[in-house]
């Protein structure tokens, strides 16, 4: 294919979007610009593909499909059902899973599927029992009641928000934390790892019906063999959400212990982090959850967006080639030159380093919080997030980490010597920004001061050093 049809079909595409509403064809044109000019270190973004991105731009989004691929509530759906399947084939091919469901359009999405898919599954309810088995009307006002009371409050284990894992994982201001009984394990304080034996403690007190596993801003592997280990001893059921991950463990650089997929009976996602897809979400699980997992649609999610099916069918044919194993080391290596190179040059990093693609720093020994520095980095063409650290003393809000990762660089082409020369860069605005004051002379955890010159010159260095790795390099809208 040459790489004139890229440019011919995204031209094209804004020329009649641009004959209806020219703003909005600006504005797309304008993101293109924006994210080529900027060093992006977002550690949940990448680029999806030419191909991945075309496909979502068609009629598909025009379909209804609530149900399953061969059992819809509407008909005409042939064609949705050949792109939800391949999703599914490649899903279950990839990762070696018993069974894929490509529907969730995020990945709060995919959790709550897992969510009610498990208390389906584990919750001893014989009022459920009844309305699953569609005698719906035979249940009675008591019945009901019942039905509420067995399946609320149910018992869920998962990473606290401060240690990495994600706000979906029983954090008390997320609906998870407010339909479980939730408590939350964290790290050590000293070395800022998951330390297996409280979890297990933690277990063993709490007898969780749900124990998850996996993170948002975690920067270490995780022994999913020794999670199972205690999910077992329990009796509760281990979910992982790799969301973050996924890439990894589709490029097979995690694997073994470290490889969610055999060992939980359920595994979420989304698709468009480090495994480079569409915006979306996906369930993997083992064949006892695969029926209650089906039902995710319309029992939990709005109808299907049949597009981005069809763009996880392209985005995980490519996640099967041979190159992408080599695109997932790569992101590693990266994330962990990245890493070096800010702690040759004094930064604190939590767990003192990195073996995935995410580095958190603690932007506290810079004498800033989270959003000064994220703002500050902004300023200078590095676009990152804030993100709280263990035990963080700014809270959620202001925080004080930023997290920053490499699956979107690595997409670009960026090397081990770019990592070292981004690690400078960073290292360079962070030093010379200062925090500010609010008006009665109090610390401000959100003003601060960078030098407009300093943050220009860096925004210049970062668009030179992007400068050889042009971002969709077959695109010329001009
Ligand atoms: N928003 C994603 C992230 O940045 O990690 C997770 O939901």
């Amino acid at each position: 294919m040459s790489r004139n049809a890229e440019s011919t079909a995204f031209r094209s595409a804004l020329e009649v979007i641009r004959a209806v509403e020219p703003r909005v064809a600006d504005a797309i044109g304008a993101e293109l610009t924006d994210q080529r000019e900027s060093l992006k270190l977002i550690a949940s973004e990448n680029y999806a593909s030419p191909a991945t991105l075309l496909a979502m731009g068609n009629w598909f989004s025009d379909k209804y499909a609530e149900g399953t691929v061969g059992r819809r509530f509407y008909a005409g759906c042939q064609n949705v059902d050949t792109v939800e399947a391949l999703a599914a084939e490649h899903a279950r091919e990839l990762f070696g899973a018993a069974h894929a469901y490509v529907q969730p359009h995020s990945g709060i999405d995919a959790n709550l599927v897992a969510f009610w898919a498990v208390l389906a599954d584990r919750v001893e309810s014989p009022a459920l029992k009844k309305a699953q088995v569609r005698q719906v009307n035979d249940l009675t006002e008591a019945d009901w009641f019942a039905l509420r009371r067995e399946l609320g409050n149910q018992r869920m284990l998962g990473m606290s928000l401060d240690a990495g894992g994600h706000l979906t994982h029983g954090f008390r201001p997320n609906i998870s934390g407010k339909m479980f009984d939730q408590r939350s394990y964290g790290t050590d304080p000293t070395t800022g790892l998951i330390d297996y034996d409280r979890v297990a403690e933690a277990a063993r007190e709490f007898k969780p019906l749900i124990l998850v596993g996996g993170y948002s801003a975690y920067p270490r592997k995780v022994n999913f063999r020794i999670l199972r280990e205690i999910a077992d001893s329990v009796g509760a059921t281990f979910m992982v959400d790799m969301a973050h991950f996924a890439g990894l463990v589709a490029g097979k650089v995690f694997t073994g212990d470290f490889d969610p997929v055999p060992h939980a009976h359920i595994v979420t996602t989304t698709t468009h982090k480090s495994l480079r897809g569409p915006r979306g979400g996906m369930v993997l699980c083992q064949p006892e959850l695969a029926d209650q997992v089906d039902r995710g649609c319309p029992m939990v999610l709005g109808g299907p967006l049949p597009h981005v099916m069809a763009a996880k069918a392209v985005a995980l044919a490519e996640a099967r080639r041979p190159d992408f194993a080599d695109y997932a080391q790569r992101i590693v290596d990266n994330a962990q030159a990245l890493a070096e190179g800010l702690l040759s040059r004094g930064a604190t990093l939590v767990t003192g380093g990195t073996d995935n693609h995410l580095v958190l720093i603690d932007v506290s020994g810079y004498g800033l919080t989270g959003r000064q520095a994220e703002q500050a980095l902004l300023d200078s063409g590095i676009v990152t997030n804030r993100n709280s650290v263990p035990q963080d003393p700014s809270g959620a809000w202001y925080t004080s980490g930023i997290r920053i990762g490499t699956p979107a660089l690595t997409t670009r082409g960026l090397g081990t010597a770019e990592m070292d020369q981004t690690a400078e860069l960073i290292h360079t605005v962070l030093t010379q920004t200062t925090a500010g004051a609010n008006a009665d002379g109090t610390p401000s955890k959100a003003k601060y001061t960078l030098d407009p010159g300093l943050a220009d010159k860096v925004a210049g260095q970062a668009t030179d050093l992007l400068a050889t790795y042009p971002l969709y390099p077959g695109v010329d809208l001009s």
